[in-house]
């Protein structure tokens, strides 16, 4: 008889693990399960699959070589289940444990599943924190509801830098300011050298993945091949440490731009690595930190990085646990319309869309800028419904999972959240991104015409989105200037460009 069944899910890949703190490998048995459930919960990108199921196998085969015993369910096995939860019921009928542990899950779906199993099995049920994040939801909690009327990332963020000690000299931040980000918004020398990024070929365990997915996901979004991604511990540090000697250097400085053909530019791509266990926030950042302090790399890039990782991340990840289950429904804007066809065929005359996208579809990765200022900017302004979006953003991505998914879309892209952390809604039009890339040049459209057909779109939807929300919006104090502009505007240009804006959206299919 077992003692204890710990369950260690396709996101939790980590050796400190809460679920397997404690582990006996005389009397206790992990268990993992690729399971059709959460594989088909979205139809997700086909590189996410083979990058989950691929890292949920070597991390299996690492555990069986410290000599614990894994019952490793395959979706192409014998044993293969519909749910976590049928994995579950099966190996606790074969293992017989007295007790199962588990750690939170990253979401709220698998959370309610969790708690029913407390009812459903005849063993103690242990669900334990997630210890992978520097904020428990109790200090979030807490942080919230300080008498504050608004949640900003950057209050919480000087909290983590106080609390981690990272560029901190006592109680005042690293060179004297908490937040770089104004140095971080340069675009792109022409004659800049990009660095060779490390390529993972796949070894057998993944070339098998790779196959699977083919054969049962053939017909789900994303180019499958070429794969090249890290799916080891030991391919996760060599990436982190290829980032920290070669990228993090110019991380801050070009942390904004956008140049086609170069979908990854000097950002860390260790994103997917942090979310499914391979990689610790805490040791990116004080990675990230020891570069600094021996002067391998600019302070605006080392906070940048930080700031990602303690201040918008665990940010996020409290938003979401905070405001679920009621945040997956808000639509402050009332946004509406179903999402178009190019966001699955990258087929569209808006350059810097179709470029996104197509890299989205080709390496289920784009940069935040990309997400944000580019494909995000267009839901905004389009009017995409919500739900529709975050359904997107959720399966193209490899890093994506709903803790970070849904408030970087509810709250951060589209606003649906009526501002609970965004002061005001991230609306642009197209000299924001004529400013930051080359996408503009070789586009069809002309980035400085607001109206007439061959008037880039998101000029004219920017004023429209304006004008269609005035109701909503006019009393930011933060919109006031472009409010004030929108009034101004001759009648008869602004009446040109909601046509133009209305005949745009009309014809999305
Ligand atoms: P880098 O630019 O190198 O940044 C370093 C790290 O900081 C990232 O690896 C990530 O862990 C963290 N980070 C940076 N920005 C954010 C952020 N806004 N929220 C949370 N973490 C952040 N990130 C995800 O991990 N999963 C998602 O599903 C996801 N969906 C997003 C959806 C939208 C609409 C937007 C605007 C952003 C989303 N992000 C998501 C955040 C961010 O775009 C990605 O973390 C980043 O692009 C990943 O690439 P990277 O590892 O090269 O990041
Ligand atoms: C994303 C994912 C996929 C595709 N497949 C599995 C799986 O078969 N088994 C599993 O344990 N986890 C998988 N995951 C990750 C889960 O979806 C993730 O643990 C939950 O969404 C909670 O964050
Ligand atoms: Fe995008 Fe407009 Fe520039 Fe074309 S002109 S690439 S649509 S911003």
């Amino acid at each position: 008889m077992v003692h204890s069944l710990r369950l260690v899910l396709g996101d939790q890949l980590s050796r400190g693990l809460s679920a397997l703190a404690d582990l006996d490998p005389a009397d206790d048995v992990v268990l993992m399960a690729e399971v059709a459930e959460e594989a088909g919960y979205v139809p997700h990108h086909k590189k996410k699959l083979a990058f989950v199921f691929s890292a949920m196998r070597h991390f299996a085969e690492a555990l069986r070589a410290e000599g614990i015993a894994v019952d490793y369910r395959r979706l192409d096995g014998d044993q293969a289940h519909g749910s976590l939860g049928e994995a579950l019921a099966a190996a606790v009928a074969h293992h017989r444990p007295q007790r199962i542990v588990m750690t939170e899950p990253g979401e709220w779906r698998v959370l309610a599943m969790m708690r029913d199993w407390r009812e459903r099995f005849d063993a103690d049920v242990e669900i334990r924190a997630d210890n992978r994040f520097l904020a428990s939801h109790e200090d979030f909690r807490d942080f919230a509801e300080d008498g504050r009327k608004t949640l900003r990332m950057e209050h919480f963020y000087r909290l983590m830098r106080r609390r981690t000690g990272y560029l901190m000299h006592g109680e005042a931040p690293e060179g004297g300011r908490w937040n770089l980000d104004a140095d971080n918004r340069r675009p792109l020398p022409a004659d800049i050298a990009l660095p060779e990024r490390p390529a993972f070929a796949p070894d057998r365990i993944t070339r098998a993945v790779l196959a699977m997915v083919e054969a049962r996901f053939g017909d789900n979004f994303g180019r499958l091949t070429p794969f090249a991604h890290p799916v080891t511990r030991a391919d996760a540090l060599a990436s982190l440490d290829w980032f920290v000697a070669n990228a993090l250097p110019f991380f801050g400085d070009y942390q904004d731009a956008m140049r086609q053909g170069a979908p990854l530019l000097f950002h860390s791509q260790l994103s997917a690595l942090l979310n499914c266990g391979l990689l610790d926030p805490r040791e990116c950042c004080r990675r990230a930190e020891d570069a600094y302090h021996a002067g391998a790399a600019p302070l605006n890039a080392v906070e940048g990085f930080i700031r990602q990782i303690v201040g918008w991340r665990e940010f996020v990840r409290g938003i979401y646990w905070l405001k679920m289950p009621d945040y997956a429904q808000a639509n402050a804007l009332d946004a509406r319309r179903p999402l178009p066809d190019f966001f699955w065929t990258a087929e569209t005359e808006m350059n810097c869309l179709a470029q996104a996208i197509g890299e989205t579809r080709d390496n289920a990765y784009a940069h935040h800028i990309q997400r944000l200022m580019v494909i995000g900017n267009f839901c905004l302004l389009a009017g995409l419904d919500p739900v529709a979006v975050q359904q997107w953003y959720l399966l193209v991505y490899h890093d994506a999972y709903e803790w970070v998914e849904m408030p970087n879309v509810v709250g951060m892209i589209l606003y649906a959240d009526g501002g609970l952390f965004a002061s005001k809604p991230y609306a642009a039009s197209g000299s924001y991104i004529d400013r930051m890339s080359d996408y503009c040049g070789r586009c069809r459209y002309d980035v400085k015409r607001r109206t007439g057909p061959d008037a880039c779109p998101f000029n004219h939807l920017y004023w429209d989105f304006l004008a269609r929300n005035r109701d909503r919006l006019k009393d930011n104090r933060r919109l006031a200037v472009v409010y004030r502009t929108l009034e101004r505007m001759d009648p008869a240009r602004r009446e040109a460009m909601r046509r133009d804006a209305a005949r745009f959206l009309e014809a999305l299919a």
